[in-house]
Protein backbone atom coordinates (compact mmCIF):
# COMPACT_ATOMS: atom_id res chain seq x y z
CA UNK A 1 0.00 0.00 0.00
CA UNK A 2 1.33 3.45 -0.91
CA UNK A 3 1.58 6.44 1.40
CA UNK A 4 -0.66 8.48 -0.87
CA UNK A 5 -3.98 9.69 0.52
CA UNK A 6 -6.69 7.14 -0.32
CA UNK A 7 -10.12 8.27 -1.46
CA UNK A 8 -13.00 5.81 -1.17
CA UNK A 9 -15.36 6.52 -3.99
CA UNK A 10 -17.61 5.23 -6.71
CA UNK A 11 -17.78 6.80 -10.15
CA UNK A 12 -21.49 7.74 -10.09
CA UNK A 13 -21.34 9.43 -6.68
CA UNK A 14 -21.64 13.23 -6.94
CA UNK A 15 -20.10 13.81 -3.52
CA UNK A 16 -17.15 11.53 -4.16
CA UNK A 17 -16.98 13.29 -7.55
CA UNK A 18 -16.74 16.61 -5.75
CA UNK A 19 -13.73 15.35 -3.79
CA UNK A 20 -12.15 13.90 -6.97
CA UNK A 21 -12.55 17.25 -8.74
CA UNK A 22 -10.97 19.03 -5.75
CA UNK A 23 -7.94 16.70 -5.92
CA UNK A 24 -7.68 17.34 -9.67
CA UNK A 25 -7.94 21.13 -9.27
CA UNK A 26 -5.26 21.06 -6.57
CA UNK A 27 -3.05 18.72 -8.58
CA UNK A 28 -2.65 16.41 -5.58
CA UNK A 29 -1.65 12.83 -6.24
CA UNK A 30 -3.90 10.27 -4.54
CA UNK A 31 -5.05 6.70 -4.70
CA UNK A 32 -8.65 6.21 -5.81
CA UNK A 33 -10.57 3.20 -4.47
CA UNK A 34 -13.76 2.06 -6.16
CA UNK A 35 -16.55 0.44 -4.16
CA UNK A 36 -19.74 -1.01 -5.59
CA UNK A 37 -22.62 1.16 -4.33
CA UNK A 38 -24.73 -1.93 -3.58
CA UNK A 39 -21.88 -4.05 -2.09
CA UNK A 40 -19.89 -1.87 0.27
CA UNK A 41 -16.84 -3.47 1.88
CA UNK A 42 -16.85 -3.77 5.70
CA UNK A 43 -13.70 -1.59 5.80
CA UNK A 44 -15.75 1.36 4.47
CA UNK A 45 -18.15 0.99 7.42
CA UNK A 46 -15.19 0.95 9.78
CA UNK A 47 -13.97 4.21 8.29
CA UNK A 48 -17.41 5.78 8.04
CA UNK A 49 -20.19 4.40 10.27
CA UNK A 50 -22.69 5.77 7.73
CA UNK A 51 -21.14 3.56 5.03
CA UNK A 52 -21.12 6.48 2.60
CA UNK A 53 -18.52 7.79 0.21
CA UNK A 54 -16.42 9.86 -0.03
CA UNK A 55 -14.04 8.93 2.76
CA UNK A 56 -10.45 10.10 2.79
CA UNK A 57 -7.79 8.01 4.50
CA UNK A 58 -4.49 9.69 5.28
CA UNK A 59 -1.65 7.75 6.89
CA UNK A 60 -1.53 8.43 10.64
CA UNK A 61 -4.78 10.47 10.68
CA UNK A 62 -8.38 9.71 11.56
CA UNK A 63 -10.61 8.95 8.57
CA UNK A 64 -12.31 11.96 7.02
CA UNK A 65 -15.84 11.89 5.67
CA UNK A 66 -18.24 14.46 4.17
CA UNK A 67 -17.18 15.92 0.83
CA UNK A 68 -17.13 19.52 2.12
CA UNK A 69 -14.96 18.52 5.08
CA UNK A 70 -12.56 16.72 2.73
CA UNK A 71 -12.42 19.82 0.50
CA UNK A 72 -11.61 21.97 3.54
CA UNK A 73 -8.86 19.54 4.56
CA UNK A 74 -7.34 19.78 1.06
CA UNK A 75 -7.58 23.57 1.19
CA UNK A 76 -5.85 23.73 4.56
CA UNK A 77 -3.08 21.29 3.69
CA UNK A 78 -2.57 22.45 0.10
CA UNK A 79 -3.59 26.12 -0.12
CA UNK A 80 -2.65 26.64 -3.79
CA UNK A 81 -4.50 27.17 -6.02
CA UNK A 82 -6.98 28.71 -3.57
CA UNK A 83 -10.48 27.36 -4.07
CA UNK A 84 -12.09 29.61 -1.46
CA UNK A 85 -11.98 33.41 -1.83
CA UNK A 86 -9.56 35.17 0.52
CA UNK A 87 -12.12 37.80 1.51
CA UNK A 88 -14.35 36.50 4.36
CA UNK A 89 -17.59 37.91 2.93
CA UNK A 90 -16.84 36.51 -0.53
CA UNK A 91 -15.96 33.20 1.14
CA UNK A 92 -19.30 33.20 2.97
CA UNK A 93 -21.06 33.80 -0.37
CA UNK A 94 -19.15 30.92 -1.96
CA UNK A 95 -19.87 28.58 0.95
CA UNK A 96 -23.58 29.38 0.85
CA UNK A 97 -23.78 28.70 -2.90
CA UNK A 98 -21.74 25.51 -2.57
CA UNK A 99 -24.33 24.28 -0.06
CA UNK A 100 -27.20 25.41 -2.27
CA UNK A 101 -25.80 23.49 -5.25
CA UNK A 102 -25.17 20.39 -3.09
CA UNK A 103 -28.62 20.38 -1.49
CA UNK A 104 -30.74 21.74 -4.33
CA UNK A 105 -29.21 20.18 -7.41
CA UNK A 106 -26.80 17.34 -6.59
CA UNK A 107 -28.91 15.59 -3.93
CA UNK A 108 -32.15 15.65 -5.93
CA UNK A 109 -30.68 14.80 -9.30
CA UNK A 110 -28.45 11.95 -8.14
CA UNK A 111 -30.91 10.48 -5.64
CA UNK A 112 -33.47 10.40 -8.45
CA UNK A 113 -30.98 8.55 -10.67
CA UNK A 114 -30.14 6.16 -7.85
CA UNK A 115 -33.82 5.29 -7.33
CA UNK A 116 -34.08 4.66 -11.06
CA UNK A 117 -30.98 2.43 -11.10
CA UNK A 118 -31.36 0.55 -7.80
CA UNK A 119 -35.12 0.71 -7.22
CA UNK A 120 -37.42 2.59 -4.92
CA UNK A 121 -37.62 2.15 -1.14
CA UNK A 122 -40.79 0.45 0.10
CA UNK A 123 -42.35 3.72 1.26
CA UNK A 124 -41.37 5.77 -1.82
CA UNK A 125 -44.13 6.93 -4.13
CA UNK A 126 -44.11 5.34 -7.59
CA UNK A 127 -43.01 8.58 -9.25
CA UNK A 128 -40.16 9.27 -6.79
CA UNK A 129 -37.61 9.95 -9.54
CA UNK A 130 -39.89 12.50 -11.25
CA UNK A 131 -40.63 14.14 -7.89
CA UNK A 132 -36.93 14.52 -7.14
CA UNK A 133 -36.01 15.57 -10.65
CA UNK A 134 -38.63 18.28 -10.92
CA UNK A 135 -36.81 20.07 -8.09
CA UNK A 136 -33.60 20.42 -10.13
CA UNK A 137 -34.72 23.03 -12.72
CA UNK A 138 -36.51 24.90 -9.93
CA UNK A 139 -33.05 25.91 -8.70
CA UNK A 140 -32.06 27.48 -12.01
CA UNK A 141 -33.75 30.91 -11.62
CA UNK A 142 -31.91 31.56 -8.31
CA UNK A 143 -28.67 30.28 -9.77
CA UNK A 144 -29.19 32.51 -12.82
CA UNK A 145 -29.49 35.53 -10.51
CA UNK A 146 -26.47 34.45 -8.43
CA UNK A 147 -24.32 34.08 -11.55
CA UNK A 148 -25.45 37.58 -12.60
CA UNK A 149 -24.05 39.18 -9.45
CA UNK A 150 -20.46 38.93 -10.68
CA UNK A 151 -21.34 38.40 -14.32
CA UNK A 152 -19.57 35.01 -14.38
CA UNK A 153 -17.95 32.93 -15.51
CA UNK A 154 -18.03 31.41 -12.02
CA UNK A 155 -20.25 31.89 -8.99
CA UNK A 156 -17.63 34.19 -7.45
CA UNK A 157 -16.81 35.92 -10.74
CA UNK A 158 -13.26 35.40 -12.00
CA UNK A 159 -12.25 33.00 -9.23
CA UNK A 160 -13.18 29.34 -9.60
CA UNK A 161 -14.24 28.11 -6.15
CA UNK A 162 -15.75 25.14 -4.34
CA UNK A 163 -19.18 26.62 -5.17
CA UNK A 164 -18.36 25.69 -8.78
CA UNK A 165 -16.77 22.37 -7.82
CA UNK A 166 -20.15 21.48 -6.24
CA UNK A 167 -21.83 21.84 -9.64
CA UNK A 168 -19.35 19.76 -11.65
CA UNK A 169 -20.99 16.34 -11.22
CA UNK A 170 -24.43 17.62 -12.27
CA UNK A 171 -22.97 19.62 -15.16
CA UNK A 172 -21.33 16.44 -16.51
CA UNK A 173 -24.07 13.91 -15.72
CA UNK A 174 -27.29 15.80 -16.53
CA UNK A 175 -26.61 15.89 -20.30
CA UNK A 176 -25.59 12.20 -20.22
CA UNK A 177 -28.38 10.82 -18.05
CA UNK A 178 -31.34 13.22 -18.15
CA UNK A 179 -30.82 15.90 -20.83
CA UNK A 180 -34.40 17.11 -20.37
CA UNK A 181 -33.23 18.61 -17.05
CA UNK A 182 -30.46 20.69 -18.64
CA UNK A 183 -30.93 24.47 -18.49
CA UNK A 184 -32.39 26.02 -21.63
CA UNK A 185 -29.75 28.51 -22.87
CA UNK A 186 -32.51 30.87 -24.12
CA UNK A 187 -34.24 30.93 -20.73
CA UNK A 188 -31.26 30.49 -18.35
CA UNK A 189 -28.22 31.64 -20.34
CA UNK A 190 -25.92 32.07 -17.34
CA UNK A 191 -26.68 28.66 -15.85
CA UNK A 192 -26.25 27.02 -19.27
CA UNK A 193 -22.94 28.88 -19.83
CA UNK A 194 -21.77 27.98 -16.30
CA UNK A 195 -22.41 24.28 -16.91
CA UNK A 196 -20.67 24.48 -20.30
CA UNK A 197 -17.67 26.16 -18.64
CA UNK A 198 -17.59 23.48 -15.92
CA UNK A 199 -17.56 20.67 -18.48
CA UNK A 200 -14.72 22.43 -20.34
CA UNK A 201 -12.37 22.36 -17.32
CA UNK A 202 -9.75 19.58 -17.33
CA UNK A 203 -10.92 18.56 -13.83
CA UNK A 204 -14.30 17.53 -15.32
CA UNK A 205 -12.57 14.27 -16.31
CA UNK A 206 -12.44 13.39 -12.60
CA UNK A 207 -16.23 12.89 -12.64
CA UNK A 208 -15.70 9.84 -14.86
CA UNK A 209 -12.74 8.53 -12.82
CA UNK A 210 -12.98 4.96 -11.57
CA UNK A 211 -10.56 3.71 -8.96
CA UNK A 212 -9.08 0.34 -8.08
CA UNK A 213 -11.98 -1.99 -7.20
CA UNK A 214 -12.33 -3.00 -3.53
CA UNK A 215 -14.33 -6.18 -3.11
CA UNK A 216 -16.98 -6.47 -0.41
N1 LIG B 1 -23.13 14.86 2.77
C1 LIG B 1 -22.33 13.76 2.30
C2 LIG B 1 -23.18 12.90 1.39
C3 LIG B 1 -22.50 11.60 1.04
C4 LIG B 1 -23.44 10.70 0.28
O1 LIG B 1 -24.66 10.85 0.31
N2 LIG B 1 -22.81 9.71 -0.36
C5 LIG B 1 -23.61 8.80 -1.16
C6 LIG B 1 -23.01 8.65 -2.53
S1 LIG B 1 -23.12 10.20 -3.38
C7 LIG B 1 -23.62 7.46 -0.50
O2 LIG B 1 -22.58 6.85 -0.28
N3 LIG B 1 -24.82 7.02 -0.16
C8 LIG B 1 -25.03 5.72 0.36
C9 LIG B 1 -26.02 5.66 1.45
O3 LIG B 1 -26.55 6.70 1.85
O4 LIG B 1 -26.26 4.56 1.90
C10 LIG B 1 -21.09 14.29 1.59
O5 LIG B 1 -21.10 15.44 1.16
O6 LIG B 1 -20.08 13.57 1.51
Amino acid sequence: MSDLPRLWSFAASPFAGKARVAFAEKGIEYELLEVHPAKRPPRLKELNPLGRVPVLEVEGALPMRESSVICDYLEETCPEPALWPADPAARAWARAWAKYVDDGIAVNFFLGMRKLAFGRDADDPEDITERLHVIVPRQYPRLEDALGVHDGPWLCGEQFTYADVAGMAAAVRIPQWAPQLAPDPAERPRVAAWMDALRARPSAAAIEAKGTPVEA
